[in-house]
């Protein structure tokens, strides 16, 4: 049987090296474009467990004629665009290289997709931060929800979800936009506050740490695990329609419930140890998300399998084990 081929953007990536195991389990040939790193170990140190079992090319979002020749090679059946800077704060100092690397990073996606494998899927990764502070009556964000940014970071998102739009209607192309909400893993880089507050609490707890810094704990999001939403991300390229999903839990928490889950499962109470840094406050922040999830779930079957607190279980357990492991082993 001849094995369905799929490329990804960003597959050493939190979702991306998920998305790789993932198809991979399911026969798929996985293909990776990976962007150079200075520190070459850091380049795919979330695809241990697959590095014999995938290829990966380098390539850049921002360098069309690498992403030509990829995807000329490769001539994949699914495209995962995953690639992205990726991270909120961080868009508000780099602007000028989160809307390169973005916005017109997914242009070149797109158009080469066009261009090379017009017959293949793509999926393009969204946001839930493309709403920044609009809801629906009930508090939820869902697919017709406003979207009005409120980040550099969230104004690429909306631009690369109307260009997939866009090329859809325009060229007949198979294209689905995911609006994913918060996804974490133990995988998760430690400068997201999931696992900057796993991280830490456990090394307080070790006695390693005095004390963490955060900015807003009040704003709330709607956080999810990786692993059900590379489900998610998959199954809408297994349909026979092209459409755009929001893929959420559905419920939400402050990063303040977030420390005083952490905290208490080790024993210890937050406030003793928590302080706030203005450093890590938002130029203008995106205060609540909850995402309301129904039309993935009426469509495609997706459900998440993963809560708020065994997502965190696991976190939290990842760290305690790794904090016993000595260095190098
Ligand atoms: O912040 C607050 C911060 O950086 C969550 C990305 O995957 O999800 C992610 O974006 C909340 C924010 O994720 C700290 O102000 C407080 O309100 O973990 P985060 P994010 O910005 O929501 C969306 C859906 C994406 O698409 C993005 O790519 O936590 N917060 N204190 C803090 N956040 C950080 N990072 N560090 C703190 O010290």
């Amino acid at each position: 049987m001849i094995k369905r081929r799929c490329l990804i953007s960003g597959i050493s990536g939190q979702s991306g090296s998920f998305l790789a195991e993932y198809l991979l389990s399911l026969g798929y040939e996985v293909f990776g474009i990976v962007r150079r790193h200075s520190v070459s170990e850091n380049q795919d140190n979330r695809l241990h467990s697959v590095r014999d079992k995938i290829e990966t090319f380098y390539g850049d979002t921002t360098d069309p004629y690498s992403l030509a020749k990829i995807m000329r090679e490769v001539q994949p059946d699914e495209i995962y665009h995953l690639a992205a800077q990726s991270h909120v704060r961080v868009s508000f100092d780099v602007p000028a290289y989160t809307a390169q690397a973005n916005a017109l990073g997914t242009l070149h996606m797109l158009e080469v997709f066009k261009e090379e494998a017009p017959g293949a899927k793509f999926y393009f990764a969204a946001s839930s931060e493309m709403f920044g502070n609009n809801t629906e009556s009930d508090g939820s964000q869902c697919e017709t929800t406003r979207m009005d940014p409120v980040s550099v970071y969230g104004c690429t998102k909306v631009f690369g979800y109307n260009l997939a739009r866009h090329f859809r209607r325009a060229y007949g192309l198979f294209i689905c936009n995911g609006i994913l909400f918060n996804h974490e893993s133990p995988r998760r880089g430690s400068n997201f506050v999931t696992n900057k507050v796993v991280k830490a609490a456990v090394d307080i707890h070790l006695g390693r740490q005095d004390n963490l810094y955060l900015g807003n704990l009040s704003a709330c999001r709607d956080w999810g695990h990786a692993r059900d939403y590379i489900r998610a991300m998959h199954l809408m390229l297994q349909h026979d329609v092209a459409d755009d999903y929001v893929v959420a839990t559905g419920k939400s928490h402050s990063v303040r419930d977030l420390c005083e889950y952490v905290f208490n499962k080790l024993e210890m109470d937050w406030h003793d140890f928590v302080r706030v840094d203005p450093k890590y406050m938002r130029a203008e922040e995106l205060e609540f998300l909850m995402g309301d999830a129904r039309k993935i779930k009426n469509t495609l079957g997706w459900e998440p399998h993963y809560t708020f607190e065994s997502m965190l279980d696991e976190m939290i357990e990842y760290w305690l084990v790794k904090s016993y492991i000595p260095e190098g082993e």
